[in-house]
């Protein structure tokens, strides 16, 4: 079975949210398409933290980009975004979210930060994506979103781990770019980790 991985289509992480990836727009005509395609299982994620979240500058007496310790893991601090309920946290408009089949909820744990949509940071729980995937005997995952450098790579280099052939569709992601070329790397680190890396054009050789 294929199924099609949608990572943090929220209005959060689109240009005028809070922790805004500034092409954001851009995949949506990608997704649209991608949405057309005949994947068994689709499954969308939300980043979807409590509003006392650890990585939350503001939570911290921090700045946006600061390091801290968190539980023992360095934790990037992030403007306040995808609070649960909150209007930024809800998928953005602009492509079909009725096609989802199943919603995955990650960073709910106010001491954990979850860029991956299969375990948060510390690989101490798991989303429960990986079961929903084995129930529907996925073998095969195509991953796209926001954002590249973030919740998209860690997906994908769990992905890859846990033994599921791997693709993402580099055009239908972008990345926050702390660093400019964060995007670019991120994108070789999949690669390294066993992932294809392909472009929409070339889905259905693939598919
Ligand atoms: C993300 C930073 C913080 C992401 C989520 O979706 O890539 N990045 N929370
Ligand atoms: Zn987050």
């Amino acid at each position: 079975m294929k199924a099609l991985l949608l990572v943090d289509l929220q209005n959060d992480f689109m240009p005028g949210g809070a922790l805004a990836v500034h092409e954001g727009l851009e995949i949506l005509p990608v997704i649209n398409d991608l949405l057309q395609q005949p994947f068994d299982v689709i499954v969308a994620t939300k980043d979807w933290h409590p509003k006392d979240h650890g990585s939350f500058a503001a939570n911290q007496g921090k700045q946006p980009g600061d390091r801290i310790m968190l539980e023992g893991l360095e934790q990037i601090l992030w403007p306040t975004h995808c609070v649960q309920g909150s209007q930024g946290a809800e998928f953005a408009p602009g492509w079909d979210s009725s096609k989802v089949h199943k919603t995955i909820y990650k960073g709910t744990d106010k001491n954990t930060d979850s860029y991956s949509t299969f375990f948060d940071n510390g690989h101490r729980n798991s989303t429960g994506l990986f079961n929903y995937l084995k129930e529907k005997q996925v073998k095969d995952i195509f991953i796209a979103g926001l954002a590249t450098d973030y919740c998209v790579k860690y997906s994908v280099f769990d992905a890859a781990h846990l033994g599921l052939n791997t693709y993402v569709i580099s055009d239908g992601c972008r990345g926050v770019n702390l660093q400019p070329n964060d995007s670019k790397r991120a994108f070789e680190e999949m690669k390294q980790a066993g992932a294809h890396v392909i472009e929409y054009k070339d889905i259905s050789k693939n598919l």
